[in-house]
């Protein structure tokens, strides 16, 4: 692989509109710091990029609902996002964020080249303005009825109950989130960066030059080349971001995905003089980190604003991670189901390494995967404890005992002592071969090995037995054990820095070259260490069972305020009711909609006619389990094209507190057709 002269490591910038939970740690800033802490124990040079993403919609509107600024918003999560990283041993080398001048002067410069260039397609558009606030709206800020299930809280880009993806004008009685009132469609003016232009070449710099990407990675990016590229508006008509660059634009601001990144821009200008270097020389490897749902961001969208400015390199790689759940359920901000890394850092003070280990050792590098407090225990208690602590804690305690922490020199090596020596290297190797291709699970497996193997040198060799009756065998078994102490010091540096820290305190050996790893004479005879403390403390089952409860707490809680039914709807006329013609019918055939998770194709028998119907049900009820099952319709909802096939009709059904759809039908089987009044 080639050999590059400096590294430049982005880390996903955080909205700054909540705190930072540990699926984003799993997800991004664990692998980020670990590659990053390696690179930095190699002697190379490299630098780590991070920073609060400050717009975006999800801000204003958590600003409007707490009825202060954006700024103030994004000023709070900002101090206590870039605090909890800082405490968690998240060695960024700089922090920024995307409100400072220093962003909204590079991000204007960036967008104000590629106008010059005449990159953009400009394009007038009618989109959804509320007269009443004076102000166009934003998909999120329209809320309206979901054409597809009914959901009368569907946003103007998705219904979050049937996950449709929608747009403003497929919503049914659309409302505006800011006065309520029924907004008017107007023109508006917008800015398009043409993705299909830039199709060919990124189909080539990905497809052909990039096969070694991740395979979740290369995988979603072919779905989306497939799929066709389409020209992406890079603006909004909204009064918080950084204002569009071009005369008679007031009102408009960069679309927020379009400014994100260039925030690692001009986070590395903020942080040297030198960014140039990082940004626009070709011996720079610049990687992203992020998780999965940012990939087209990072892998499409931002190399092709790069390649078009003309002047940047782009990504040589971009490890993202999948998703992590919380005890068998999706992290959620808003129902606050997550565990918050501030919250975490005050129930288990001086325990980060603790969770860095979890969420490493359980990292959703190729699926998602789950956190549980039972395995965090577990990983805590078995592992660290009980393998790397014992280990690290008998041989300094030995030492200490038997020469007063004084390195032995050792005698005469059997063959098991020599095969031990040699298996150092080999654990190096494969920790080093696993951290270059950004398998930081398995790399931290192959770094525990070597305490595993130092654990059972230890119990075949039985020093403290052989004391008695060889004393100089003794010496060699304590000199081989503190060779590998001091080899893990090294290893499980990136993954362990707290820990690792104190290891080379008892040990007096200051920061460690990753090239010294490996080798078994780390530590001179005559050298001293100490004899340490217990590394690791134990997480008593009252700890977790208080975690466990907390979330079970907040489970009620939401089941409660989602129990109590939804109020009433606004009131609707004895004849705006009856233009309404509800069916009894039945399901004749069922297939599952390709390249959606929420869609069903169903063909229905009205009792008028046989006809389709698309409904998002795919989460409820198997394909094959429809046929035959008696359901209500409305017949004479305006057909839909949803994912190209005309829906003609809605199927009724209800929700119940958990959110699980049942199908509305009389109680006795009737024929197709009757009409239900
Ligand atoms: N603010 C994080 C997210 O989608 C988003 C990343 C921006 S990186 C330029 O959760
Ligand atoms: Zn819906």
């Amino acid at each position: 692989m080639k050999k590059f002269k400096r590294h430049l490591i982005t880390s996903a910038l955080p909205y700054a509109n909540g705190p930072i939970h540990i699926g984003h740690l799993a997800g991004v800033y664990v692998p980020s710091d670990i590659y990053t802490r390696y690179l930095r124990m190699r002697g190379e040079d490299v630098i780590s990029i991070c920073g609060s993403d400050e717009h975006g919609v999800p801000i204003t509107l958590k600003a409007r609902r707490e009825g202060i600024t954006p700024q103030e918003v994004v000023d709070r999560y900002h101090e206590l996002n870039k605090k909890a990283f800082a405490d968690f041993g998240i060695a960024f080398d700089i922090y920024s964020r995307t409100s400072n001048s220093i962003h909204y002067e590079t991000a204007s410069e960036f967008f104000r080249k590629l106008y010059d260039q005449g990159e953009f397609i400009e394009k007038t558009s009618s989109q959804y303005y509320d007269e009443e606030a004076g102000c166009f709206l934003a998909d999120r800020y329209i809320t309206g009825t979901c054409p597809h299930c009914g959901n009368e809280n569907a946003y103007g880009d998705q219904c979050e109950k049937c996950g449709t993806s929608l747009s403003p004008t497929d919503l049914i009685k659309p409302r505006s989130t800011i006065s309520g009132s029924a907004p008017v469609m107007r023109d508006t003016l917008h800015w398009y960066l043409p993705l299909d232009r830039y199709e060919p070449w990124i189909r080539k710099w990905i497809l052909d030059d990039h096969t070694e990407w991740k395979t979740n990675v290369y995988g979603q990016c072919k779905s989306w080349l497939d799929q066709g590229l389409q020209p992406r508006a890079v603006s909004r008509d909204l009064d918080w971001g950084v204002p569009v660059p071009v005369e008679g634009a007031e009102g408009k601001v960069l679309y927020v995905w379009f400014d994100a990144p260039i925030g690692y821009i001009s986070a590395t200008r903020e942080l040297t003089p030198d960014w140039e270097k990082y940004w626009k020389d070709p011996e720079t490897r610049m990687i992203h980190f992020i998780g999965k749902d940012n990939i087209v961001f990072h892998c499409i969208i931002f190399p092709a604003m790069l390649k078009a400015e003309g002047s940047y390199i782009l990504p040589d790689n971009v490890p993202a991670n999948e998703f992590l759940n919380l005890e068998n359920d999706k992290i959620s901000t808003s129902r606050n189901w997550a565990v918050w890394l501030h919250e975490y850092l005050l129930d288990f003070p001086g325990k980060q390494d603790s969770l860095r280990y979890a969420l490493c050792a359980s990292a959703p590098e190729t699926k998602d995967n789950d956190f549980t407090w039972k395995e965090f225990q577990a990983r805590n208690n078995n592992e660290l404890v009980a393998i790397l602590g014992n280990f690290v804690n008998r041989t300094l305690v030995l030492t200490n005992n038997y020469y007063n922490g004084e390195v032995p020199a050792p005698g005469e090596m059997t063959d098991y002592d020599r095969e031990t020596v040699s298996s150092i290297m080999t654990c190096r190797q494969n920790v080093e071969s696993n951290l270059e291709a950004f398998r930081f699970r398995q790399a931290l497996a192959e770094a525990m090995n070597l305490a595993r193997l130092g654990n059972k040198y230890l119990a075949d060799t039985e020093p403290w037995k052989v004391i008695r009756t060889d004393p100089d065998r003794v010496k060699t078994i304590m000199y081989v054990s503190l060779q590998i102490t001091a080899n893990l010091a090294i290893l499980l540096e990136p993954f362990l820095p707290f820990s690792m820290d104190k290891l080379r305190g008892w040990l007096g050996i200051t920061g460690r070259h990753w090239n010294e790893a490996g080798r078994s004479d780390l530590l001179a005879p005559g050298h001293v260490v100490s004899a340490g403390e217990l590394m690791f403390s134990r997480v008593e089952d009252a700890e977790i069972d208080r975690q466990i409860k907390k979330l079970l707490d907040t489970r009620k809680a939401n089941e409660k305020s989602e129990a109590e039914a939804a109020p009433q709807k606004e009131d609707v006329t004895f004849d705006e009711f009856t233009r309404m013609d509800i069916r009894t019918a039945t399901i004749l055939e069922a297939e599952k909609v390709p390249k959606t998770t929420k869609l069903i194709k169903l063909k229905v028998d009205t009792g008028i006619d046989v006809r389709t119907i698309v409904s998002g049900i795919a989460e409820h009820f198997t394909a094959e389990e429809l046929p035959g099952k008696s359901i209500s319709v409305i017949v004479n909802l305006a057909p839909r094209m949803i994912k190209g096939i005309e829906s003609k009709g809605m199927v009724l059904l209800a929700e119940d507190e958990k959110g699980k759809l049942v199908f509305m039908v009389p109680e006795e089987k009737i024929k197709n057709g009757s009409p239900i009044k």
